[in-house]
């Protein structure tokens, strides 16, 4: 796989570099003073290869979009979901991986699993106060004792070899992160009672199987899980965040615990958490888990005009329902009948756009991919929501660690924009 990878990769890296030296030139667009003052959106400012995300659409993964993967990448079962390494494949490759293939990485995947003793002591000497996010940022760093590519740096190796290095700690990372989070997740909620990893087991059904949810059903609603929420382009803030720190050449240790303390953040993923916090909520002030749908609209008014946001809701770039909330709910069509959370989440998609479109700056009213995902956790019996953002976490580790690889083998330069004060802005706008 890794040569593979290296056969398609490198002639992209040579268009990088030829594109770098020949067309330096080329302008690509203006800035406007307001994409500089609402977060730089709309700039084309990044090289992201994995994935691309259209505003009416959704996500495409180098093409494909989440109904494509769901019919053509390999599945254990065909009635089931696809298997999330056949993703990474694609995402390295470019190619959907036949079975053979995507089974193959699978192993290649279990056999880099081990997880060094120093990180579960690392886990085990914080205090169960400290976050599931904490814990699992902290996790991550901590294996940075393990970088090939930190050693190839200091042996003097040839940049040109780095990305063989840093693809051996990103497969190496993307292994261990399944048994990273069931260890968070067993020692935080059941008092450290931990489950062995199956090494049978595919990436995604080895996670259900050690958090101790092991039907065929939840192994199913984590493929789907860890394939949904695998990337999302590249100005996503854990996405950036990770090709920022790696522009540095910081190993990617370093890089993926650094995305994941943005991850942590409640306009980024944290969301997940915060959807089933504010239902909670919501159930508390009302009195009732079945409320009317006018009830549910003044607790969203409520919400609003206390200056908080509705979880779950908006985007800085969709602009239509998201395809990962669509993608999970014909999953419960599928699988659930007459859920308590699962009908709520069916009920808010009625209510909360029609408000949010009302108030008039909100650019997106429609439903992201976390307005789903904890409703289906919790009907799976996986309640404990503040381990949610733990699982985007393992799965966003595929895009975002794939793009990692891409940026060395295409020698990406530091990271390097320009600031200015202010008063400056002030200027440009409305002159001295
Ligand atoms: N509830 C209330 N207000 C909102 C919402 C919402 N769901 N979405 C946007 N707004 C507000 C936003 O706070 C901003 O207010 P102000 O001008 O006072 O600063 C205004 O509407 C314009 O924001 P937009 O340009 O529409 O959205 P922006 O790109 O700034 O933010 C999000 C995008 C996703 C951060 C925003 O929609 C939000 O906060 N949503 C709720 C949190 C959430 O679900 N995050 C998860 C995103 C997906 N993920 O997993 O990462
Ligand atoms: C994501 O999956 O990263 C979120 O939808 C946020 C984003 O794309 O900005």
């Amino acid at each position: 796989i890794k040569y593979r990878f290296y056969q398609k990769a490198n002639k992209c890296a040579k268009e990088f570099q030829r594109l770098k030296s020949e067309h330096a030139d080329v302008v690509l667009g203006e800035v406007k003073l307001g994409q500089v003052l609402t977060g730089m959106k709309g700039i084309p400012l990044l090289v992201t290869d994995t994935s691309k995300l259209d505003p009416e659409e959704g996500i495409r993964f180098k093409g494909y979009s989440i109904p494509e993967l769901r019919e053509k990448l390999p599945k254990i079962n065909p009635d089931g979901e696809p298997i999330p390494e056949g993703l990474l494949y694609l995402m390295l490759i470019g190619e959907i991986p036949s079975q053979e293939d995507a089974l193959n990485l699978s192993r290649d995947l279990a056999t880099r699993a081990h997880v060094p003793q120093h990180t579960f002591d690392v886990i085990d000497a914080m205090p169960k106060t400290s976050k599931p996010m904490t814990q699992f940022s902290a996790a991550i760093l901590s294996m940075a004792t393990e970088s090939t590519f930190q050693k190839a740096y200091r042996a003097g190796v040839n940049k040109k070899y780095f990305w063989d290095a840093t693809y051996e700690d990103v497969m190496n990372l993307i292994a261990r992160l399944p048994r990273i989070a069931a260890y968070i997740y067993r020692r935080q909620f059941f008092n450290s009672d931990h489950i062995e990893p199956n090494p049978r087991l595919d990436w995604a059904g080895n996670l259900a199987h050690m958090m101790g949810h092991d039907s065929e059903e939840v192994r199913r609603l984590f493929r789907l899980y860890m394939i949904i929420h695998a990337d999302h382009e590249g100005g996503n803030v854990s996405a950036h965040t990770a090709h920022l720190v790696g522009s540095a050449l910081s190993n990617p240790y370093y890089c993926y615990a650094a995305a994941m303390t943005g991850l942590a953040g409640p306009l980024h993923g944290l969301a997940n958490q915060d959807v089933i916090f504010w239902i909670f909520e919501m159930i508390e002030e009302l009195d009732t888990d079945t409320p009317t749908d006018e009830q549910v609209a003044e607790y969203c008014k409520h919400t609003l005009e206390s200056g908080r946001v509705i979880p779950g809701y908006g985007h800085a770039v969709l602009r239509k329902t998201d395809p990962r909330f669509t993608a999970q709910q014909e999953f419960a069509n599928k699988y659930i009948k007459d859920d308590k959370m699962v009908n709520l989440a069916n009920q808010l998609y009625r209510v909360v756009p029609p408000i949010l479109g009302s108030v008039g700056k909100i650019k997106n009213p429609w439903p992201n991919v976390d307005a789903y995902s904890g409703s289906l956790l919790y009907h799976y019996g996986i309640k404990e929501y503040t381990f949610y953002t733990v699982m985007f976490g393992v799965s966003r580790a595929l895009g975002v660690l794939a793009s990692l690889v891409n940026d060395r083998i295409y020698g990406m330069p530091i990271e390097r924009p320009t600031s200015h004060p202010l008063s400056w802005f002030k200027e440009q706008a409305e002159g001295k």
